[in-house]
């Protein structure tokens, strides 16, 4: 079942996208920051499937000393995040990107959770700026969500909002989806012979065979001669390289590096 934790700052327009989505007015919007008191489910039926969509009370921009609200809603979007198979960052494109919308998508990251970054009232843009640019913007403020796609969307119009729970649909799918083990070694024999890291010292870093260990986030582990030869920019990459090879396209993957003498199928070797 898709499950969705509608995320953002105070005001962006997150439970007017929730009344989009469900066709009704389920949770109460309004042009206060600071309308939504606490998480909440909202469930319905879409295309004869239910799907719970987790309305969030909007982070607050951090305070000198933080009071026990900030706290608490911080703590309930993670938790919401927690809860989802996909989470759908809300922005204010008519705004910056802020510091605490930054925090959102770290948290977003750090628990390996599909995400598409939604850019909400486009309709203030008024046609002046262009989707690319704008997504130019966001990519250079939420670099750790360079996986996730962007989705510019008017939810006080209802506009794009069909097509961005399609999307999140999909993702939630081929996130939860498993590849083969031939599939899998043959990519890794592709990116192994276009993006060996460079040597260290006298020892050449080898990598053998590669096996998915879990789905939704998809996790791999790769077994390599030794972890160390490979420093933390070369296992970006190769998180890239899985996506690009894998049908992993805009989602989160682990992967975790594992030492072996040799390869027992004999692969990997001189
Ligand atoms: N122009 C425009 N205004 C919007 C859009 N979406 C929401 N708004 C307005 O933005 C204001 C905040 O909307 P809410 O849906 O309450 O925002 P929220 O993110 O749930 O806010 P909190 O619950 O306080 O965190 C309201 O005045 C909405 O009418 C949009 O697509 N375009
Ligand atoms: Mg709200």
């Amino acid at each position: 079942m898709l499950k969705l934790a509608v995320v953002g700052r105070q005001n962006v327009g997150k439970s007017t996208f929730v009344n989009a989505l469900a066709e009704e007015e389920r949770v109460i919007v309004s042009e206060i920051p600071g309308t939504t008191r606490d998480a909440v489910d909202v469930r319905f039926e879409k295309d004869g499937r239910t799907c719970v969509v987790i309305d969030t009370a909007g982070v607050k921009k951090r305070g000198r000393v933080q009071d026990s609200i900030e706290f608490y809603s911080q703590s309930r979007t993670a938790q919401a995040i927690r809860r989802s198979n996909v989470s759908l960052l809300i922005l204010d494109a008519s705004a910056e990107i802020t510091k605490v919308d930054k925090q959102i998508g770290d948290e977003v990251v750090s628990q390996a959770k599909p995400c598409i970054i939604v850019a909400n009232k486009w309709d203030l843009s008024g046609g002046q700026v262009p989707p690319s640019a704008y997504e130019k913007y966001a990519r250079d403020r939420l670099r750790g969500l360079s996986y996730a796609p962007i989705s510019f969307i008017t939810a006080k119009e209802g506009r794009k909002v069909q097509a961005t729970i399609d999307l999140a649909q999909g993702l939630h799918k081929r996130a939860s989806q498993r590849v083969g083990t031939g599939e899998l070694n043959r990519a890794l024999e592709t990116i192994r012979d276009r993006h060996l890291p460079a040597m260290r010292g006298t020892k050449a870093p080898k990598i053998y065979y590669a096996t998915q260990v879990a789905s939704a986030p998809p996790t791999f582990v790769i077994f390599v001669n030794d972890p160390l030869l490979f420093p933390p920019d070369y296992r970006r990459s190769l998180e890239n390289r899985f996506r690009e090879y894998l049908p992993f396209e805009e989602l989160p993957v682990r992967i975790f590096l594992r030492r072996r003498q040799s390869s027992p199928r004999g692969e990997g070797e001189e």
